[in-house]
C-alpha cells in the first residue's frame, strides 16, 4: 500500500507520478479493427493479401487516413482516383512516403503517428525510401510481432470489430468457429446492416436460413433473436456495435422496422445475455465514395436516440461515443443523468491531440473518472503503439491538472488513487461495464 501523498506545491511530483501511472498501466484496447493472425496474415511481406491482420510498413503508410491526406498534396487533376487504386500496395505506399513524409513534414496526426511507431519500434523514420523499412518487416513474424506490439504499447487485450454482414470475414468464422481463440484478441459482433439497411438485411438473414419479412411479420422477431444468440454464441462477443446511419432517432417514425428491431430483438437479447450495445453515432459513409474507406465524414447528431434508449431500456447498458465535436457536451450531460451508459473514445476525427485534449477536460468535469477516455480504433496492429503512446500523454496531462486543482483545493492526492484511477480510466471502468 503506497500511500505516499504529494507535496501540494511539488508540481514536478504530481506530474512524475501521473505520468508513471498512465504509461504503467495496461489497457484494454475496446474498439480496433485488428484482426488475430488466424484471419489471415496480410502483414509484413504482403503474404496474403486477402488476410484480415494487416500490419507493416506498407500498411500502415496507406492507412486510409493518409491516403485521404495525400489526395490533398498530390490532387486528383495530377492523379486520378483510378491510376492510385490501380497501383500495387507498394507503389501506393511509396507515392505517400514521397509526398507526405520525404518532400512534405508529415505535422497531421496520422503522419505522426507513422513516425512515433518506426521510431518506438528502434527504426529510423528519417529514411528517403521504405526499402529499409520492408526489409526488417519482412524478418518480424506475425505471432512474435503483435506480442512486441501489445508490450510496446501497453495493450492487454485487442479487441476486435467482427463484421456478420461481411462474407469474407463470416466465412472465416463458419468455417472455423474456435478462430478467434487467441488469448490477445476478443469478439465483438457488429450489426450496422440490422439497423442501417433491414430490407438487405433481411435478405442476407434468409439466405442463411432465418425465416424473416421485410415487414418484420411472421417469424421474424424470433428468427433475429435466434440469429443474433447465433453469432453472439459463435463469437463469444463480449458487446455488439453498431455504427448509426445518419440522422438516427429512437423512436423513429420514418423507420418502424428500426424501432422493433431495437425493441423487440435487440434490446430483450442484449438484457437476457447481459452484455452492452455500443452506439457510435455521427458517421455519414461515402461522401467521395472514389476514396473507398477514407470517403466519410462525421456530423452532428440528435442527442435525443442516446436519451431515449438508456430511459426506454433500463435493463440495457450503452456504450456511447459520438464522431461530432459538437456533441461530445451534451453526451457528458446526458450520461450525468444514465449510470446505464458508459461514454468511451474520442472516435476518427477526434483522435487528434488537441480534441482527446478538450474532450477529456469536459468529461472529467462533467463525469469524475467513470468514463472510457480512448480506444485506438487501430486498423493495422502497428499503430497501436503510436495511438496509446500519444493518447497516454494527453490523458496524464489532463489528469495532472485534475489533481493539481484538487490538491489547490486540499484534497490529499495519493499515489494510490493516482494508480487506481488510471487503471479504471483505461482497463476497468470497460471491463466492469461489459460484464455488467
Ligand atoms: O465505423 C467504424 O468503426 C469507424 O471507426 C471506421 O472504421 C473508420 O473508417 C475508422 O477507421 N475510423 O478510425
Ligand atoms: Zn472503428
Amino acid at each position: 500500500m503506497t500511500t505516499t501523498t504529494l507535496d501540494p506545491t511539488d508540481r514536478a511530483a504530481l506530474s512524475q507520478m501521473v505520468h508513471d501511472a498512465v504509461a504503467a498501466q495496461p489497457v484494454t484496447d475496446l474498439h480496433t479493427h485488428v484482426y488475430a493472425p488466424s484471419f489471415g496474415d496480410s502483414g509484413g511481406g504482403q503474404t496474403n493479401p486477402d488476410g484480415l491482420l494487416l500490419w507493416g510498413i506498407d500498411e500502415l503508410v496507406t492507412y486510409h487516413y493518409l491516403i485521404a491526406e495525400v489526395f490533398r498534396v498530390v490532387p486528383p487533376s495530377e492523379l486520378s482516383y483510378d491510376q492510385y487504386w490501380n497501383m500495387s500496395k507498394q507503389q501506393q505506399a511509396d507515392h505517400i512516403w514521397k509526398h507526405l513524409f520525404v518532400e512534405n513534414t508529415p505535422l497531421s496526426e496520422a503522419g505522426r503517428g507513422v513516425v512515433t511507431c518506426l521510431s518506438r519500434l528502434g527504426l529510423d523514420p528519417n529514411e528517403k525510401t521504405l526499402e529499409p523499412y520492408r526489409k526488417w518487416f519482412s524478418e518480424q513474424d506475425a505471432d512474435g510481432y503483435i506480442d512486441r506490439v501489445m508490450e510496446l504499447a501497453g495493450v492487454d487485450s485487442i479487441i476486435m470489430t467482427n463484421e456478420v454482414f461481411s462474407d469474407h470475414e463470416r466465412e472465416m468464422w463458419v468455417e472455423n468457429p474456435a478462430i478467434a481463440d487467441d488469448p490477445r484478441f476478443e469478439a465483438v459482433l457488429r450489426i450496422d446492416k440490422l439497423l442501417v439497411d433491414w430490407p438487405a438485411a433481411a435478405h442476407d438473414l434468409r439466405e442463411w436460413g432465418y425465416d424473416v419479412d421485410d415487414d418484420f411479420a411472421g417469424n421474424t422477431v424470433d428468427e433475429v433473436k435466434r440469429f443474433l444468440h447465433d453469432w453472439l454464441d459463435r463469437m463469444r462477443a463480449i458487446y455488439v456495435a453498431t455504427s448509426t446511419p445518419p440522422g438516427f432517432a429512437y423512436p423513429d417514425p420514418d423507420h418502424p422496422e428500426r424501432n422493433k428491431m431495437i425493441e423487440q430483438c435487440l434490446m430483450p437479447v442484449l438484457a437476457q445475455r447481459g452484455i452492452p450495445w455500443a452506439l457510435m453515432i455521427g458517421s455519414k459513409r461515402g461522401i467521395n465514395p472514389a476514396l473507398r474507406d477514407a470517403g466519410d465524414i462525421g456530423q452532428k447528431e440528435n442527442i435525443s436516440a442516446v436519451y431515449n434508449l438508456a430511459a426506454g431500456f433500463p435493463d440495457n447498458r450503452f456504450m456511447v461515443t459520438m464522431l461530432a465535436r459538437e456533441n461530445q457536451h451534451e453526451l457528458c450531460v446526458v450520461a450525468r443523468k444514465f449510470g446505464n451508459i458508459l461514454v468511451f473514445g474520442c472516435w476518427w476525427f477526434l483522435n487528434n491531440p488537441s480534441l482527446i485534449d478538450e474532450i477529456t477536460r469536459m468529461r472529467l468535469e462533467l463525469l469524475g473518472p467513470t468514463f472510457a477516455p480512448q480506444h485506438s480504433d487501430a486498423r493495422i496492429l502497428d499503430q497501436l503503439v503510436y495511438k496509446w503512446d500519444h493518447s497516454r500523454r494527453i490523458i496524464a496531462d489532463v489528469l495532472i491538472d485534475k489533481y493539481a486543482d484538487l490538491i489547490q483545493a486540499g484534497y490529499a492526492v495519493s499515489e494510490d488513487a493516482v494508480k487506481r484511477d488510471a487503471r479504471l480510466l483505461l482497463r476497468d471502468n470497460f471491463r466492469t461495464f461489459v460484464r455488467g
